[in-house]
């Protein structure tokens, strides 16, 4: 009867929630025993209601036969629903903190760009259009797996071309995931100049919360441009020296500037309640921790990747990730300081922070005299963050099977100029991406002679496990960097300071899953990936100055069996794109994304 399925689904998802130990491959239905034990288990007095339709107390729930236990690699809803929202990109100019007006690159005029959100098995729709005079542009959607569309997933050199000024592109896809997450420009160093936004999937959740208080973008920020930047770093780069600091840490868009001007975000919390935050790491180069004082947070996902929760006092953001976090407002009625700062143990520089005031309806808003929690001295992200459902990866064979892939400096060309500058390289090569001939182009001709600044690495065949060690070399700047990876998770196996050592042990039963992971600096990490996904999958570090100077590789996954987006829309922007760049005043000084 489907009415019992879908109550069993939800209190056996209740059921795994208080013991927190779901073994998913066990049919679900079984695992309901009691409703007392469920409700009890839940964060609040209030009993589960009795269709288990997703509501406060019952956030694990969601609809015919969906939960929080669904593995939604294999399996979610088609809502036959379309979600459309339209996108235009101008150069204008934004004054985020305060400090002063700056050239800002704006998404429907503007900074962050506006909030794209739909329902777990929608299908979105975006139409982008391209209204900056001098820079093309591709919009990726972080974190989404583009099943099935993996020409959609935004990326110029490897899905598409640049949309060249003037241009407009459609974007389309199904949602097959659920949680927070965020969309950028990925043409050269472009987002950190503003071309960012949030965007949420509604869907079940492994905590209950009241409210949700939507998207909390965590941002570095510099005063002049990326792209000035960029060509900084780059310089700095040839004598091993670091990058400019940035100016500041905006927290959802604002913050105050070193002079008082600008000013802070603030939270109303009502006593009682519970909050749930989606924080999201936007920066172009430093890690974030973030707390909020004297509240501890239970976090709830990593990326779109549920796990079980558990409790912190201060969580590190390194870029692209995000976590999603349950606050209970339950103190003392005050004002208190909500604190993002540079993480220096893992050399971001210190000299910069965001501040936002969180207060209780109660009491009248004003400056927090609040301290601050212990801030740790680690690098490292939370090591508990173990996925709601137990997916093991298969064990022993890392050793006799994974390949190197080194983290290093190179003397290799980048610039389409001619000289010769030291760059980035991930395996031994810098990559330079060809936007007038993306990937999916050689795919389409049938065309296997790769340019070998392309980097591409073919994965292992559908169905089996990919497993690479990604080891920072000795002798240069011991640099964290956090890895993200397009069209799919990755399953973090280790992580570790120093010469990864074949006797270390891993992590195959309960392995971290999620998209974006550190590999400490001089430091090395350890990941697998399933190939169930054909695709073009770009892999990078997800700091800008390094992914412009080459820090990259793509996975080409099962050419045979790509989904091809529409040869003629392709073919359309590839066309306009060549037209534009043949006169265009900047050129590609970088590696294009
Ligand atoms: C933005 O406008 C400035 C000033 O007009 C111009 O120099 C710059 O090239 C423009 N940038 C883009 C991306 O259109
Ligand atoms: C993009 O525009 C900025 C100015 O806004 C310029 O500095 C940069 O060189 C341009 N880059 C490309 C590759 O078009
Ligand atoms: C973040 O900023 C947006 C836009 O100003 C606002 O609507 C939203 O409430 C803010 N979020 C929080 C958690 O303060
Ligand atoms: C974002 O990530 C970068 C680098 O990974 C890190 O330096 C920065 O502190 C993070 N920001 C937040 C708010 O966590
Ligand atoms: C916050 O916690 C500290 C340390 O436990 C305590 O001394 C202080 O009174 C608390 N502040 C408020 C406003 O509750
Ligand atoms: C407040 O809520 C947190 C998180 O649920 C909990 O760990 C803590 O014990 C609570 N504190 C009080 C004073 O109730
Ligand atoms: C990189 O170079 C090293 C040393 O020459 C070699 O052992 C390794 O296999 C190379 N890695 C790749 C991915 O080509
Ligand atoms: C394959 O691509 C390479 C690199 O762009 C090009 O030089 C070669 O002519 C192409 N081969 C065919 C058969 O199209
Ligand atoms: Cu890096």
């Amino acid at each position: 009867m489907r009415f019992q399925q879908i109550a069993g689904l939800c209190l056996a998802a209740f059921t795994s929630l208080s013991a927190g130990a779901a073994v998913r491959a066990e049919p679900i239905e079984k695992r309901a025993t009691s409703t007392t034990t469920s409700a009890a288990a839940s964060t609040t007095s209030a009993v589960a209601d009795s269709s288990c339709k997703n509501g406060a107390l019952t956030r694990a729930c969601w609809s015919n036969g969906y939960s929080i236990a669904t593995d939604f690699d294999q399996k979610f809803p088609t809502t036959g629903n379309t979600v459309t929202y339209n996108l235009e990109l101008t150069n204008g100019t934004c004054n985020p903190d305060g400090h002063g007006s700056r050239l800002c690159l704006l998404i429907n005029g503007q900074y962050p760009g506006p909030l794209i959100r739909a329902t777990w098995g929608d299908n979105l729709v975006i139409n982008v259009k391209n209204s900056m005079q001098d820079n093309g542009t591709s919009i990726h959607w972080h974190g989404v797996r583009q099943y099935h569309s993996p020409g959609m997933d935004g990326v110029n050199g490897l899905s598409e071309c640049p949309l060249a000024p003037g241009d407009s592109k459609t974007y389309s896809f199904q949602v097959t995931q659920f949680g927070s997450s965020w969309y950028h420009s990925h043409y050269s160093s472009q987002y950190g100049d503003g071309i960012v936004g949030p965007m949420i999937f509604d869907g079940p959740a492994s905590s209950n919360y009241d409210i949700d208080l939507g998207p909390y973008l965590l941002s570095d920020w510099y005063y002049p441009t990326a792209f000035q930047i960029n060509s900084i770093t780059s310089a700095n780069l040839q004598a091993q020296g670091p990058p400019p600091n940035a100016d500041t840490v905006l927290i959802n868009g604002t913050n105050k500037n070193a002079n008082g001007g600008g000013s802070y975000n603030q939270v109303t919390m009502q006593s009682g309640k519970k909050y749930r935050l989606r924080l999201i790491n936007t920066s172009v180069d430093n890690y974030i921790r973030v707390s909020l004082d004297n509240h501890t947070m239970q976090v709830m996902t990593t990326d779109f990747i549920p796990v079980k929760p558990f409790t912190v006092q201060t969580l590190l953001l390194g870029i692209g990730q995000r976590y999603d976090v349950v606050i209970n407002a339950n103190q003392t009625a005050g004002n208190y300081w909500f604190r993002a700062n540079t993480a220096t143990d893992c050399l971001s520089a210190n000299n910069f922070y965001g501040r936002a005031i969180w207060s209780y309806s109660t009491v009248t808003a004003g400056t927090p005299s609040t301290s601050e929690w212990t801030q740790p001295s680690t690098c490292l992200e939370p090591q508990a963050a173990a996925p709601y459902w137990v997916q093991p990866v298969p064990s022993g064979t890392f050793n006799t099977v994974a390949k190197n892939l080194d983290v290093s400096l190179t003397g290799a060309q980048v610039v389409p100029g001619g000289d010769t500058i030291t760059v980035w390289a991930l395996g031994n090569s810098s990559m330079n991406i060809d936007w007038e001939k993306p990937t999916l182009q050689y795919v389409m001709d049938g065309n296997t002679s790769y340019a070998p600044q392309l980097d591409i690495i073919p994965t292992t065949s559908e169905g089996s496990w990919n497993y690479w060690l990604i080891q920072q070399e000795t002798g240069i700047p011991p640099i964290p960097h956090p890895i993200h990876l397009h069209g799919h998770d990755f399953f973090v196996l280790g992580q570790g300071s120093g010469t990864y050592s074949s006797s270390v042990a891993l992590n195959y039963a309960t392995p971290i899953r999620r998209d974006t992971a550190t590999v400490p600096g001089a430091g090395w990490l350890a990941i697998a990936f399933n190939s169930n996904n054909p695709g073009a999958w770009l892999m990078h570090c997800h700091i800008a100055w390094h992914v412009s100077e080459g820090l990259a590789v793509q996975f080409l996954e099962a050419p045979s069996q790509i989904t091809m987006p529409s040869t003629s829309a392709f073919e359309t922007t590839c066309s306009n794109w060549d037209k534009y760049y043949q006169t265009a005043y900047w050129k590609k000084d970088d590696s294009g994304i």
